[in-house]
């Protein structure tokens, strides 16, 4: 019986980010890789039927590949300088819960499989949860074939160096059938376990959430020789929209919207940038509240642009709308609890990408100081094993 902290120590080193902290581990990075191959090493050591499907999603089976069978798992990538517990915490708690389950000689009446979805974060790729809306047909594959990576690998060539057909991913209704029930256990990234009381809560909404990135185009130039009146400077207009995002924020109820990512081009320190790339995330509980407010900071770059005389151009990257996981799951999960906490999340997940097909349910366990995407993320072990037990009886209920 390995604890989940047994499992994660396993791969505590894998992938650390000497440079920001915490992890990064990117889909189908050396370091994600690496975890995966962990992942199906600690799989057959269960003696797990592991197989890939096409659209790079792993499955390990407790009994026959089935259809409608019971099927719980999370993700391995991590955002740049992520924390530890974000995914690999729902997938080592998965092997773990199916460790208890054996150990408390359930003979599970439908097989059971433990997954890992790749590309949940978008940190490669840009689209958040690509392999579970690849499986549910929630992008167009000619489009996940021609994401392209910082470097400007595409999609489509480095899922084939990683054993995939590109020609083959996309909608896998095969795939869905296999699936009655998913549920996914994921650290919680807020605090609203608290510091005290029960370590698990079960899921109810999953905030919906947008990305869009901003091309700022001006003129590139000598940063000594360019007096200020003649500069046309994409970095001015970048710095006024990141200030006109936590106005228009500030002021709509409930938003949340975020530049943590932004990218001068060349990136000299004495050079005026001929374009900046400006990443921009939006989540708010009403997808049209998101979309309102999108446009008014559309509307403020748009300006601050024309009074730099620079371009500016908005593209939409990845869109996601509030999703409220199957109140029938939720009900008989929250039964399994010792008092039944029910939480919402501000983050994505691939559960609720998976919930507009399949019933899907989400489990949290505390993160006491509630800090994700961060190196500062953590779970204390008491919480973690908790969490895997947990999961356990609830998969025990539903089976
Ligand atoms: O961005 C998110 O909310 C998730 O961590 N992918
Ligand atoms: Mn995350
Ligand atoms: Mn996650």
């Amino acid at each position: 019986m390995m604890t989940v902290t047994t499992l994660l120590k396993e791969i505590a080193d894998v992938g650390r980010d000497g440079v920001r902290g915490g992890y990064t581990r990117p889909v189908y990075s050396s370091a994600e890789t690496e975890l995966r191959e962990w992942f199906r090493a600690a799989a057959h050591s269960r003696g797990l039927g592991v197989e890939t499907d096409r659209n790079g999603v792993i499955w390990a089976w407790w009994g026959e590949p089935q259809d409608g069978a019971l099927v719980t798992g999370s993700h391995l990538d991590s955002v740049p300088g992520g924390g530890a517990f974000d995914g690999p915490l729902g997938v080592a708690s998965a092997l773990s819960a199916i460790d208890h389950l054996r150990q408390r000689g359930v003979q599970p009446s439908r097989s059971i499989a433990a997954v890992v979805f790749p590309e949940e974060e978008g940190s490669r790729f840009g689209v958040a949860c690509l392999g579970s809306r690849l499986m549910t047909g929630a992008i167009d594959p000619d489009r996940a074939r021609a994401l392209t990576d910082a470097e400007g690998r595409t999609f489509a060539d480095v899922a084939a160096a990683n054993g995939l057909d590109p020609a083959h991913i996309g909608h896998d209704p095969s795939g869905l059938a296999r699936i009655g029930q998913f549920i996914e256990l994921h650290v919680e990234q807020g605090r609203g376990l608290g510091q005290c009381g029960p370590s698990v809560a079960v899921g109810d909404s999953v905030l919906g959430h947008g990305r869009w990135r901003f091309l700022l185009s001006g003129q590139g130039n000598h940063a000594g020789t360019t007096l200020m009146e003649d500069r046309r400077d994409p970095m001015i207009v970048a710095a006024k929209i990141i200030l006109a995002v936590q106005r228009l924020a500030t002021s709509t109820p409930q938003a949340r919207a975020t530049v943590g990512r932004i990218l001068p081009v060349p990136g000299g320190t004495n050079v005026i940038a001929s374009r900046v790339e400006l990443w921009l995330d939006v989540r708010h509980p009403d997808d049209l509240v998101t979309a309102d407010l999108v446009q008014r900071i559309n509307d403020a770059a748009a300006a601050a642009a024309a009074e730099e005389g620079c371009d500016c151009v908005l593209i939409e990257e990845s869109l996601s709308p509030t999703v409220h996981l199957d109140p029938a799951l939720r009900a008989r999960m929250a039964l399994a609890l010792p008092d039944g906490r029910v939480l919402d999340t501000g983050a994505g997940h691939d559960a609720a990408i998976l919930a507009a097909v399949v019933p899907s349910g989400m489990l949290f366990t505390r993160n006491a100081e509630g800090i994700s995407h961060s190196p500062e993320e953590h779970v204390e072990d008491a919480d973690a094993e908790a969490g895997a037990a947990v999961l356990a009886d609830v998969l025990e209920a539903l089976l």
